[in-house]
């Protein structure tokens, strides 16, 4: 303290030297003397100018995010015990904690520009993005943070290796995940058409580990008239050119992280006389890449304006007229929306991952901060209702962790040939559940996080915010809630019911497994009454109208995710090094009502009255005497 004061001394003299005032020396004392001389009338006061009193809260650090999470390293010790895996996840975790974080809050910071012009008055159509979005693109190919997915040598854990470095990478990010889970799309479509001409290079370019190599993909699918109903909103043509390829001319509405080097889009092929074939029918799948001519200028695309967004700001999203973009068609005619199928697949497990990565961020920050913040004479961390908070947040978030892991587990077995009927099924049926869940859940666990900062998670500059408002783009993107819920009955429809008998009997093998741990029973009671209901629900459905099942869709999905999430918590509890707390995160996530479709069902929610009603309720414009 008195070194300190001396230094301090010592500023305010050269201050008052400086400002050429003569202003007395300012006695430096402790806070305490202060305290103590201001109460004694000595008349040292605790506020000035040169001083804003001596308390400063400590702020939440990050640390390591893969060490910090005992469900992650618990998960991969069960599934994937290689030591190689395990270190390079620990080397990341410490990047991500001691340089990677800080260029994603500089993203955040510098968000990208668009100039239009040069100073002669060229069109040049230039995204301006930042040193850090620069680096954090090199970094991902050095990282293989695309290209582990397409590593044989992983076998069937690719995915889940692939993803575990994307869920810790992801809150760090400078969203730049959202690019590379185009990225990954992209070369899974093109895998999965086969890896040939015109995009065999692209292919080994999206999934490459060197930075000068390394392209990343975009995917412009949404147009003026939506994003969610892509059959009826695609109005962009493709001119068939005399070698085979094709002009694209159309307008896309919404392009995510729109420098990329290439990009997967829709449209509809004209016939010689000019006319297409409208709806879903009509889409074609094609590839394009992002290049400018001799003189600067992009080749058949114009950047019209960036988007002003509530989030994400990190990255460009533009809209773009495509004016003659050179392309060439991937996907037979009229098979568009089946062969981007692929990527969206991709980009929805992607999403699901940064769902599950946010709410896992922020609990880790507010334990950390649990410890340094002191209220009502204790730290946070010793007050019970606190903690309870922050352990709803955290069932939250382990369950959640689990349904992405599941489904990252079923794409790699997959993608390595080892996939049963019963897992493709589940994979198909429970990618758009998991997205939706997770994307929901992620916005009001991030919420709660803010709020246990207090006033602080409402700061700009603490980076709390940004958390916030980048979490709720989850639920939006890559199929809304209820578009989403919608795909759900589809694929049950197009299944005839075979996805849901994949989902019940997985669910039941999983229950198996605990028979016996009596720690579980209540858990597991929860969980087969909870499929039982749904198995009920399914047959009565069954005999319904579609309407009445369209109302049910987003219960059900919700009555799906819950259930299913509490099945993989009890295994996951079951698990011989499993410990106290993970029992305890499986009965408390079994507590909630697992499956809301039945009792909302008994209540007669779905009932054809309950649309009329809900209708008259939202306009209602009486004025109540
Ligand atoms: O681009 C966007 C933002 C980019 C940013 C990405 C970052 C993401 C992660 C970041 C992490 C940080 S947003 C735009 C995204 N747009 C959507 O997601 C579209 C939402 N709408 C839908 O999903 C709709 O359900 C449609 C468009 C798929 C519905 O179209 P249709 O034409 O009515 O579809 P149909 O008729 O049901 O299906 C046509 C074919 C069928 O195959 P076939 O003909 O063989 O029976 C379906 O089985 O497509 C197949 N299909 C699917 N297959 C349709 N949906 C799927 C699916 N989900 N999986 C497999």
């Amino acid at each position: 303290m008195a070194a300190s004061s001396a230094v301090l001394s010592r500023r305010l003299a050269g201050s008052r030297l400086w400002c050429g005032v003569t202003r007395p020396l300012v006695h430096i004392r402790s806070a305490k003397h202060l305290w103590e001389a201001a109460s004694d009338g000595a008349g040292y006061l605790p506020f000035s100018r040169a001083r804003v009193g001596s308390f400063f809260q400590e702020q939440p650090v990050l640390k390591n995010p893969f060490l910090e999470d005992a469900l992650l390293r618990g998960y991969l010790k069960r599934h994937l015990p290689q030591e190689a895996i395990l270190s390079d996840l620990n080397a990341f975790g410490e990047r991500v904690a001691k340089v990677i974080d800080t260029w994603g809050r500089q993203c955040e910071l510098n968000p990208p520009r668009l100039v239009h012009f040069d100073p002669w008055g060229r069109r040049v159509d230039h995204i301006v993005t930042s040193e850090a979005w620069k680096r954090l693109k090199d970094l991902s190919a050095q990282e293989g943070l695309v290209a582990i997915g397409y590593d044989k040598s992983f076998g069937e854990w690719r995915r889940v290796y692939q993803m575990s470095k994307l869920y810790i990478f992801s809150p760090s990010s400078g969203l730049y995940t959202c690019p590379l889970a185009m990225t990954d799309g992209a070369a899974k479509v093109i895998q999965s058409g086969g890896v040939s001409p015109p995009v065999e290079e692209a292919y080994r370019r999206l999934t490459s580990r060197q930075p000068e190599r390394f392209w990343t993909s975009g995917q412009w699918m949404t147009e003026r008239q939506g994003g969610s109903d892509v059959g009826t909103g695609t109005e962009t043509v493709a001119v068939p050119q005399a070698d085979g390829s094709y002009r694209l001319h159309g307008f896309k509405w919404f392009t995510s992280a729109t420098d990329a080097d290439m990009t997967l889009t829709l449209a509809r092929v004209q016939d010689t006389s000019g006319s297409t074939t409208p709806g879903s029918r009509g889409l074609s799948l094609f590839y394009a890449e992002v290049s400018r001519d001799e003189d600067g200028r992009l080749r058949g695309i114009e950047v019209q304006r960036l988007k002003d967004k509530l989030g994400t700001r990190q990255m460009p999203t533009a809209e773009l007229l495509l004016d003659g973009l050179p392309a060439y068609r991937l996907s037979e005619e009229g098979r568009g929306v089946a062969s981007i199928a692929n990527m969206l697949t991709i980009t929805r497990i992607h999403n699901s991952v940064s769902a599950a990565a946010a709410m896992r961020r922020v609990l880790q920050l507010a334990r950390d901060y649990a410890t340094r913040r002191t209220a009502f004479g204790k730290l946070l961390k010793d007050h019970p209702l606190h903690m309870q908070t922050l352990a709803r947040m955290e069932v939250e978030t382990r369950a959640a962790f689990l349904l992405v892991m599941d489904v990252c587990r079923l794409l790699g077995r997959e993608e390595s040939g080892l996939a049963s009927e019963l897992d493709l099924h589940l994979l198909r049926l429970l990618t758009p559940v998991v997205k939706l869940y997770t994307g929901k859940q992620a916005v009001a666990v991030v919420s709660e996080g803010l709020e246990s900062f207090g006033g602080q998670g409402y700061i700009e500059d603490t980076g709390m915010p940004g958390i916030l408002r980048d979490a709720q783009v989850l639920s939006i993107w890559e199929g809304t809630t209820n578009v989403l819920s919608l795909d759900v009955l589809r694929c049950v429809a197009r299944s005839s019911g075979m996805v849901l008998h994949a989902y019940f009997a997985h669910v039941k093998s999983l229950l198996a497994g605990a028979t016996g741990v009596s720690s579980l029973d209540p858990a597991v009671k929860a969980v087969g009454g909870a499929l039982s209901e749904l198995e009920q629900f399914v047959q009565i459905a069954a005999s319904r109208s579609p309407s009445y099942l369209e109302l049910a869709a987003r219960d059900l999905a919700y009555s799906l995710a819950r259930t299913y999430a509490g099945a993989l918590l009890i295994d996951h509890a079951c698990w011989k090094d499993a410990s106290p707390n993970d029992t305890y995160a499986a009965l408390r996530w079994c507590e909630q009502d697992l499956c809301l479709v039945a009792s909302k069902q008994t209540r007669g929610c779905y009932d054809s009255s309950s649309a009329s009603m809900d209708a008259a309720l939202i306009y209602d414009n009486r004025i109540q005497t």
